[in-house]
């Protein structure tokens, strides 16, 4: 795919597929990461039950449905965030200076819930809407073990449809977006081979199905990413600050300059899980 072939299919539908971004080597790599991070040994994840010394790996992953921020124990995933073939593509689709907020990484075990209706910009809200999921595939993902399905163009208005609490078993506790102009038989499911990455729009509507697969894993990491000239009003300013000076600053630059380098970086988030709808959804 050439350069502008991305971008046109980028802008048209909201999404582009990567293929075989990742090597086969990198994503064996990933996967071996994910063992040592589910088993603690790279640091705490907030909210992770105990460790248990006698769990199989496989035990030890089906604990967690995704766990927020890996980058920040693990090297491989920091290292990830500045993946060439991704940022080439992010350089494509945002400009020549880009950012990165956050990580995610999928384990999404056989039976475990999928992820409502949402567009990524309601939950992380950049100013100029460059908001940018890598959606990296670490198993082949399909219709069967979960993958993304997305509504094609849905990013096209720049509107962001509201949001709601659900109880629908199929989807884990985050807020389900409703009241937008597209139904289900406009969807389309994203399948891809281990090693691809789902590249998507922040306004894209998407959601995820359960892992209705007898054994194995939907493993995915996710990063998102945005333009670097633009504030990131993602957490609670300092006290004193205004609300329209707020600027996450928890950020990693992986193309071009920061224009706000003078602010210096911020940690402000540390590796925590995802409720499952199994432990209940906390909604104090
Ligand atoms: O991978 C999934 O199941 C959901 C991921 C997702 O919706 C997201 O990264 O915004």
């Amino acid at each position: 795919m050439t350069n502008t072939d991305l971008k046109s299919r980028y802008d048209r539908d909201g999404y582009v597929v990567l293929d075989q971004a990742l090597s086969t080597g990198e994503v064996a790599k990933l996967v071996e990461e994910a063992v040592r991070i589910c088993r603690r040994d790279l640091g705490e994840i907030d909210g992770a039950l105990p460790v248990d010394p006698a769990q199989t790996d496989d035990d030890a992953l089906r604990r967690f449905l995704c766990i927020h921020y890996p980058h920040k124990i693990s090297e491989l995933m920091a290292a990830t965030m500045r993946h060439p073939a991704i940022v080439s593509a992010l350089t494509q689709v945002i400009g020549p200076d880009v950012k990165a907020m956050q990580s995610m990484l999928f384990i999404k075990a056989e039976g475990k819930p999928g992820q409502a209706w949402h567009q990524d910009e309601m939950l992380i809200p950049t100013r100029d809407r460059s908001l940018t999921g890598a959606w990296i595939a670490l198993d082949d993902a399909t219709t069967e073990n979960g993958c993304l399905w997305v509504l094609p163009g849905s990013q096209r208005p720049g509107v962001l449809y509201p949001n709601r609490e659900h109880d629908d078993p199929q989807y884990d506790c985050t807020v389900q977006s409703y009241g937008f102009p597209y139904d289900d038989a406009d969807a389309v499911p994203v399948e891809i081979e281990a090693g691809s990455v789902l590249l998507f729009n922040g306004y894209l509507l998407h959601k995820s199905l359960p892992n209705t697969g007898r054994h194995g894993f939907r493993r995915a990491l996710v990063n998102h990413y945005m333009s670097a000239e633009s504030l990131l009003p993602w957490s609670v300013p300092a006290e004193g600050t205004p609300m329209a000076q707020a600027d996450f600053r928890d950020v990693v630059l992986v193309a071009g300059t920061d224009p706000y380098e003078y602010k210096g970086l911020e940690e402000v988030r540390r590796p925590r899980i995802r409720p499952d709808r199994d432990g209940g959804c906390d909604r104090g």
